[in-house]
This record gives C-alpha cells, structure tokens and sequence, in this order.
C-alpha cells in the first residue's frame, strides 16, 4: 500500500468511497509501527461523524444461522433506507481462516447491495486484538454514513461479553431445542441479551422452536432486568424462509427508542468509552513492557522463580514493574 494522506483518505470515506473506506479500516488494523500515526490521524478527522448508528452484537451457537439471519435482517433494514455494516468478531478464523469465505458466500445477496458494506475479521491477529480493532472500524464504518452496525460472532468464547460491551443492542441468537448448557452457550450469557431469537422456526422444527422461546421466556421471569424499562423478549424466526424478521425490526426499533429516551444508550456507550479507554493504555502499556529488552530478561528471570514457587508472583511483579519505571526515568 502506498503511504496514505489521511487528509485525503478520510474525506474520500465521508463521501462514500468504498475502497477508501476498505483503506482506512485496513491501516486501522495494521500492526506496523509506521501505519499507527496516519491511523490516529484518520480516527482523530472522523471521531467527530461517528456514533450516528445503532449498534447491534449478534451471537449464538455455530451454525445456528446468524449470517443467513443478518442477510435476512440487513437486506430488510436497507430497504427501509438505511445503510447496513456488517463486522465479523470470529476467534476461530484467525486460526483456522476457514469461516470467512463462507460468510462471504452466505450474505450474497446483501454483499452485492449499495448500502452495504461486509467486513470479515482481520486475519492473523491475536486472539485479544479482534476486538480492538472492531471498535475502530465500527467508528469509521459510522463516519462513512452506515447508521445501522451488525456485529457477529460465535457465541463459545470470551468474544461474545466483548461484543455485548461494545454494542447498543445484544441479541443471542439459539437453537430449537436444548438449553443453553446444552448448545454449548456460555454461562451468564443470556443475561446479557436484550432479545431473544430462537431461529430455525420452519418444519419440523416449528413446534420444538415455540416450545424452546416459552422454556426462555419463562426462565428470564426469574431474572433481574438488565436495563431499566426493557423486558427482554423471546421471538421464534426463520432466517432462511424470512418469517419473523419483520418482527424482530421492530423489536430493535423500539428498543433505539424506548433507550434513547430515556438516556440509556448515551450512558452506556459513555462507560464503554471509558472502559474502552483503559483497555488501551493497559494493553498498550504491556505491549511496551513486552518489547523492552531490559524488561525481557528480567521477566524471564522472575518467570522462572515463580514457575518453581521460590517467589511469589505478587513480589515479582512489583519488581519487573520498578524495573520498567527506573527506565523510564532515565530515558526522559
Ligand atoms: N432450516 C433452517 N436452516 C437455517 C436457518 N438459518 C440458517 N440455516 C442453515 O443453517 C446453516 C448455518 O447457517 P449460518 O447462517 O452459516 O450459521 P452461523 O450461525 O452464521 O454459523 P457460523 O458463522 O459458522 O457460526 C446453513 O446451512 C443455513 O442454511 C433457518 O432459519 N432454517
Ligand atoms: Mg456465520
């Protein structure tokens, strides 16, 4: 790639330009330490234009239908007039680099619309980074006039609580049949959802799909709310024959409503700012403790100590984080 002109990049992103937006998300994840200037500088110039979306996670078992759901819901939303992004949050495929094609060929027919813009995870990055880097592409996505964000991810692992904590709206998306334990959710995952969708809701399945969304609703009757004024419901849907998703629009609909009057998205968006904002300067400070070499030896030193338990791991690290301190001193 040749140096971008962030100045230039940025405004060629406000006025749509596809590639340019496809650029600046990839400068964004770049690890090179020469990208990390002009990628501050084009989030600095579009910080200002974003925001301006509602920001939906969306999680749920493999193969429970969450791609076939977003192409359902996305072609619904854009033609309503919206513009749709779609990110992928996916552990696996920095590993395997096996589900991005078939996502890819799953959203056919919403990749080929206008007003759509489908962005696989970054390959290649480490488990802890895939977030880091949706958080700014979602931001940019927004600044390049997409007002409606759908972010998808497999809900085994730590990534889906990642997801729930960058997102106005979660949705868990589950299987007819079965509980929770059973599909292999995570505990305390279901209190995080703001809906409820049990999909595959056609044929055979139609009745145990009823029977499913009633075991939940009446499961989630026990549970505290999670958010003032918003009782979280449970709908069936077919994402691949199209049934209920109508419904399922209207749901999030009234959610943006219902909490953007009463102030609950600002707020939560605002703590997961500021959480956003330590996560960085822990993540960045480690990362600068990693690559110091003077650090590198002495936590190799101490590493081993503790691993045979001739130190205890709390006095190590307040040795290895005095050591980091002293050299900063000295080369300011
Ligand atoms: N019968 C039926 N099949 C569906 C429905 N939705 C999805 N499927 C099928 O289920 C399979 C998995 O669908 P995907 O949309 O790829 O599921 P996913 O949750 O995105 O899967 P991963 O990203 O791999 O976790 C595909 O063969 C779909 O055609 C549905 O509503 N009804
Ligand atoms: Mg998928």
């Amino acid at each position: 790639m040749s140096p971008a002109n962030p100045k230039q990049l940025a405004r060629q992103v406000r006025d749509g330009d596809r590639r340019a937006l496809a650029r600046a998300i990839t400068l964004v994840e770049s690890t090179r330490v020469e990208d990390r200037k002009p990628a501050n500088e084009i989030l600095t110039i579009l910080s200002p234009h974003a925001g301006n979306s509602i920001r939906i996670g969306i999680s749920g078992p493999p193969g429970v239908g969450k791609s076939t759901f977003i192409e359902s819901l996305g072609n619904h939303i854009i033609d309503q007039g919206h513009k749709v992004a779609v990110l992928a949050v996916d552990p696996s495929s920095a590993i395997s680099g096996g589900s991005i094609l078939g996502d890819k060929t799953r959203m056919e027919t919403l990749s080929q619309r206008a007003d759509a813009f489908i962005r696989p995870s970054p390959a290649g990055t480490m488990l802890g980074g895939v977030t880091r880097y949706t958080r700014e592409t979602m931001r940019i996505v927004e600044a390049a006039g997409f007002d409606v964000i759908m972010i998808e991810t497999v809900g085994v692992g730590q990534s889906e609580t990642d997801v729930a904590k960058m997102t106005d709206f979660f949705l868990l998306m589950l299987l007819p049949g079965g509980g929770d334990e059973l599909q292999g959710i995570k505990r305390g995952i279901v209190e995080l959802a703001d809906l409820i969708v049990v999909n595959k809701a056609d044929g055979d399945l139609e009745s145990v799909a009823a029977r499913s969304a009633a075991d939940y609703r009446a499961a989630l009757g026990f549970l505290h709310p999670r958010r003032q004024g918003w009782i979280v419901p449970v709908v069936t849907c077919s994402a691949l024959h199209n049934i209920g998703i109508v419904k399922i629009r209207e749901v999030i609909d009234d959610f943006r409503n219902k909490m953007t009057d009463n102030g609950i998205i600002n707020k939560s968006r605002g703590q997961q700012a500021k959480a956003w904002l330590w996560n960085e300067i822990s993540s960045t400070l480690l990362e600068s403790m990693r690559q110091n070499d003077g650090i590198r030896a002495k936590v190799a030193e101490l590493e081993q100590q503790v691993t045979l338990g001739k130190i205890s791991p709390w006095v190590a690290a307040q040795e290895i984080i005095s050591t980091f301190q002293q050299q900063d001193n000295e080369n300011s």
